[in-house]
């Protein structure tokens, strides 16, 4: 018989079981057909396979990962608040909660399927959740493997932040070491930081075409400085195409933030 917990658990469980049921199910689920066979089919494959413990922290994932989805950050941030409290693992809750979300809606925006604001929106509810979970993380000693330092910046000269804090919180939530240098990054800091911070990435984002140039310059002063060979470098922004990073002589380049992810990885040998 199914317990009272099949019916409490969301669409989003779904993505625990080896199912092929996706998120884009979520607003069909919400239809009154929902219900169907095998929905509960896979709940009580779920209920019977987990522990109670395990299916209630199962639960608060599904509404971690919902809370990146529709860009709630008071809600992401209580979350992760009650994640602490209920003495559920920082880095589970974000690795089986909030990236799921931030994955799929950054998958979403890459298809044209959710639009800005709504990236925007879960970037900062992913945000929000990070900034509970990950001190506690450094208090508890279980940092997340990290795949990699990045020196992220909006190169010289531009002001543009929106798309490069996307890519920052993309491969942070990914498992890579993010130091963001903002916006207007002078070439001499981007050079300073990457010494100090033995950065396996340089990625600097570009919004005009006036600044673009300053991305062939990084690449030049690497060069000069001979840092080059220590330092992978990806470029991208608006204007950027796959061009001109051949053209400059960059290692990577993704027209989106998720892409960036998978160009990171594979840049460190890790796809
Ligand atoms: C918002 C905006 C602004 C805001 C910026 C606010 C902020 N906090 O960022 C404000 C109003 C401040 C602004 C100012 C200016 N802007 Co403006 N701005 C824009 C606008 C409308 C959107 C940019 C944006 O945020 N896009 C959304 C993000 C998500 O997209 P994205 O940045 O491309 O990032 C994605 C990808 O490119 C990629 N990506 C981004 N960075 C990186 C890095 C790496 C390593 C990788 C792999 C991938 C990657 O992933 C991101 C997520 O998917 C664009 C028009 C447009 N449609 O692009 C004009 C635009 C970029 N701006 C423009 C101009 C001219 C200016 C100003 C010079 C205007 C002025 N005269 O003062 C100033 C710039 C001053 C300066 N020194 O930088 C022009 C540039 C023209 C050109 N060819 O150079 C544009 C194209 C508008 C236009 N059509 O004329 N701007």
């Amino acid at each position: 018989m199914l317990s009272r917990l099949s019916y409490e658990i969301k669409p989003y469980s779904l993505n625990f079981i080896k199912k092929p049921l996706v998120l884009d199910d979520y607003h069909e689920a919400n239809s009154s057909n929902w219900f169907t066979h095998d929905m509960i089919e896979c709940n009580y494959f779920y209920n019977n396979s987990l522990g109670q413990e395990e299916a209630v922290h199962t639960e608060l994932y599904n509404e971690m990962t919902k809370s990146v989805i529709d860009g709630e950050v008071d809600e992401a941030k209580n979350l992760a608040l009650r994640a602490l409290v209920e003495d559920v693992d920082p880095l589970d809750a974000i690795n089986n909660g909030y990236v799921i979300g931030i994955n799929d809606v950054g998958d979403k925006f890459s298809k044209g399927q959710c639009f800005l604001p709504e990236l925007v929106m879960a970037g900062e509810a992913m945000k929000a959740a990070l900034a509970v979970l990950e001190p506690e993380m450094a208090k508890q000693g279980t940092e997340r493997k990290v795949l990699g330092n990045v020196v992220l910046a909006t190169i010289q000269g531009d002001i543009h932040d929106i798309g490069k804090t996307l890519v920052g919180i993309m491969l942070s939530s990914n498992g890579f070491r993010v130091f963001d240098m903002g916006v207007d990054a002078h070439i001499d800091a981007l050079m300073q930081k990457t010494v100090e911070v033995h950065a396996d990435i340089i990625a600097v984002s570009a919004l005009l075409t006036t600044t673009m140039i300053n991305q062939r310059t990084l690449i030049e002063q690497l060069v000069e400085s001979r840092l080059r060979e220590q330092v992978k470098v990806m470029v991208g922004g608006a204007p950027v195409t796959q061009d001109w990073a051949n053209e400059i002589g960059a290692d990577g380049y993704s027209e989106d933030a998720i892409g960036a992810v998978f160009v990171a990885k594979q840049l460190l040998g890790h796809n």
